[in-house]
């Protein structure tokens, strides 16, 4: 087996829409740039968009260096010498300049979706040799056999940290809420006002602010803004950073999470939390839903497992009623201990720059 010298990184991302292009591929360049000493060049096609994560940014520069990591615009890579490896990310296509100038040096492996789904261990780690040079496919997961999940070095244990220093029992119930605008917010809301505890609701800006006004009879929202309406208090907090996003969920007692990247980091948070996958035709979210709810929840042993089932499906379905959302909330005594425990598991496995860095030296 020969070993390739792989110390030289390009990451490719294009933005689709939303966050989770570029939120998966910051974070993970940082990664493999901060905790394996690599060379780590990112381009992104749209570094406006990629602002509102990477905030240190600088949209009138070709190239600049953020905690180690080279950002290049994406016309950049066009007259670039490729490096090693070439890390295409949800298969954006590497601008074809580049591709042409790879030739036999660079290993190219495309970064697939995350999905629970059992096919991705099958699927993970082949390779396509219908292209020159061949296409490896790297797909995330929740098994061994699998790529992994994106988990920087002692996040976990950190954030149990965290939590520990935080914990006061106020008998206030919080939730942070970051969802798809489609989601069933309003009847969330209402089941949460009319709920018999008093809930606390931190939600960062984001798309579903027309919502929230619409809730509550407002014509638009703004950040800062505290709406109360029964046993419900809203807070609309900034678009935050990563690292504070994370504090957010640690510090809550429900994250409604959606996509790719906020799911991984409600789970690493430890806390319970419910999942809306991203809406896709021919409802393959639910397949990859009910895919995930399957193995998260598989020794969930009690009758309120059908409540965290209810729960998620009502989310990503239509809507959430109060007699859903009181069954979720009378599980947590249960889901809480399974939760960390679960998660505490998961961050046993091999991470997923841990997988693709040993993936590329064994290649
Ligand atoms: O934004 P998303 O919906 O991203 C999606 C998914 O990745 C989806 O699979 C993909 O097809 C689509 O993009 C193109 O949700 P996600 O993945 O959770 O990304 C949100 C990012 O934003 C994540 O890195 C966390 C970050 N974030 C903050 O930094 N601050 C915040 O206040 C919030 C709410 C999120």
């Amino acid at each position: 087996m020969s070993h390739h010298k792989a110390n030289r990184w390009d990451v490719f991302c294009r933005i689709v829409d939303n966050f989770g292009d570029i939120g998966v591929c910051w974070r993970l360049s940082q990664q493999l740039a901060c905790e394996y000493h690599l060379q780590v060049r990112l381009f992104i096609d749209d570094l406006a968009a990629a602002i509102k994560i990477i905030p240190a940014l600088n949209c009138e520069l070709n190239s600049q260096i953020i905690n180690h990591v080279e950002i290049l615009t994406w016309q950049s890579a066009i007259t670039i010498q490729p490096a090693d490896v070439a890390l295409e990310t949800f298969s954006c296509e590497l601008p074809a300049d580049y591709l042409a100038a790879m030739q036999g040096n660079t290993v190219w492996v495309n970064l697939e979706y995350l999905s629970a789904e059992s096919w991705v261990a099958d699927f993970h780690a082949r390779s396509s040799n219908n292209t020159k040079p061949a296409r490896h496919f790297f797909f995330p997961g929740f098994t061994e056999a699998t790529g992994g999940l994106i988990r920087e070095a002692d996040i976990f244990q950190n954030n149990q940290l965290t939590a520990k220093n935080k914990e006061v029992e106020t008998g206030v119930l919080k939730v942070s809420l970051f969802c798809y605008p489609h989601a069933p917010v309003s009847y969330l809301l209402n089941a949460m006002a009319e709920s018999n505890q008093p809930v606390d609701c931190y939600v960062p800006n984001s798309s579903i602010l027309p919502a929230i006004a619409d809730f509550f009879n407002l014509n638009t929202v703004e950040t800062g803004s505290k709406l109360s309406t029964k046993n419900l208090t809203l807070h609309v907090l900034p678009f935050l950073s990563q690292a504070d996003y994370d504090k957010l969920l640690v510090s809550c007692d429900i994250n409604f999470v959606r996509g790719e990247d906020s799911w991984i980091r409600a789970i690493w948070a430890g806390k319970p939390f419910i999942w809306q996958p991203y809406l896709q035709t021919e409802n393959t979210h639910i397949t990859k839903l009910n895919a995930f709810l399957d193995l998260f929840y598989a020794e969930y042993k009690t009758d309120a497992k059908a409540a965290i089932y209810n729960a998620h499906s009502a989310w990503s379905t239509d809507d959430i009623t109060t007699e859903i959302w009181q069954s979720y909330l009378q599980a947590l005594p249960v889901t809480k201990p399974y939760t960390l425990n679960k998660a505490s598991e998961l961050a046993t496995q091999t991470d997923l720059a841990s997988k693709l860095v040993i993936f590329l030296q064994k290649l």
